[in-house]
């Protein structure tokens, strides 16, 4: 790291990358629906393979996003307003906010994430691209994160959360989250959203299930990541990839089906699965306009424009204090 850049970035370690307890695992794999944390489809093996996913014909939701940031920047830049701390959280590759800086001409960057050295590869990339941005990384589990640090420079804060990773979260979550980042961004600050819309099943079935298999194997490698994190036997051979769009509550599910009557081991216990039995490894809640609006008043806040692609697919909505 050469000096400039030793001034330009400033790293915030908040918490130490703390493990997973094998506890919490153990608790969804023994109860009468099985589950399984989305969070472990993210090893080493599972990035790049959700990295594969976003460019795949059948997934629309990361490069319609793109495309809404790409067409409307200078329109985005106006509404939220420039010269703000831009906050991060999850902030991974830091790749989708480049394509906003130019116009947002932010005061600073902070971006969150819990991968510590791959934040810092991140940021060192971007700073290359903007040499004048002071940054912020902080490395935490913003799921664990209730305060900012402390010494951020002043000014209005624009949370920034695209990807609809909001759509992991349940409702009920969705809103403590939103009900926290309104603390974050006071009065006069804002949260730019990146959700997807709700839309006919067989579109997204067809985005969770691709021809090409790397869904099924982006699903089947939580199993495999289990493995090396825990004392675990998961043969993957024995499970199938389910997904489909649950049309009652509004949302993507993905299982493991068990082939077969089998036992694994994880960690000393034996857990037995039926044939047909499945792990519900994750939700991707999918939102109208109107569900997406109700949210954001129950947490108090309104949603001040919303940018939509030609056919609607995908929403970037800035929500600010009601
Ligand atoms: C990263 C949660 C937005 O829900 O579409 C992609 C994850 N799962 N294919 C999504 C995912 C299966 C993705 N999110």
């Amino acid at each position: 790291m050469n000096a400039s850049v030793e001034n330009q970035i400033h790293f915030h370690e908040l918490h130490p990358q703390s493990k997973t307890h094998p506890k919490e695992v153990l608790e969804g794999l023994k109860s009468v629906r099985k589950n399984l944390n989305p969070k472990f489809f993210y090893d080493t093996k599972g990035s790049e393979l959700f990295e594969v996913i976003t460019n795949l014909e059948e997934y629309y939701p990361t490069r319609t996003e793109r495309k809404i940031f790409e067409t409307y920047s200078q329109d985005i830049a106006e509404v939220c307003g420039i010269d703000s701390i831009i906050i991060e959280p999850g902030s991974g590759s830091c790749e989708k906010i480049q394509l906003l800086i130019p116009n947002l001409k932010p005061k600073a960057y902070i971006p969150i994430d819990i991968a510590g050295d791959f934040l810092l590869d991140s940021v060192n990339k971007l700073a290359e691209n903007f040499p004048e941005l002071p940054i912020h990384a902080v490395q935490a589990d913003f799921n664990q994160l209730d305060n900012l640090p402390n010494e951020l420079p002043n000014g209005s804060k624009l949370v920034f959360y695209p990807g609809s990773t909001i759509g992991n979260m349940e409702p009920e979550k969705a809103l403590e989250f939103l009900i926290k980042l309104s603390e974050w961004i006071g009065n006069d600050g804002g949260i730019l959203l990146g959700v997807d819309l709700h839309k006919p099943t067989h579109q997204l079935n067809a985005a969770y299930n691709d021809q090409q298999g790397v869904t099924e194997a982006f699903n089947l490698n939580a199993l495999d990541h289990l493995n090396d994190i825990f004392e675990a036997n998961f043969d993957k051979e024995n499970f199938s990839h389910k997904a489909f769009y649950n049309e009652q509550l509004y949302r993507i599910e993905m299982h493991l089906v068990s082939d077969c009557e089998q036992c694994v081991e994880f960690e000393g216990e034996k857990i037995q699965f039926d044939e047909g039995e499945s792990i519900h490894t994750e939700n991707s809640y999918k939102y109208t306009r109107k569900q997406l609006s109700s949210l954001a008043a129950d947490a108090g806040l309104t949603l001040k424009e919303t940018w939509l692609d030609e056919n609607e697919l995908f929403s970037v909505n800035l929500l600010v204090r009601a």
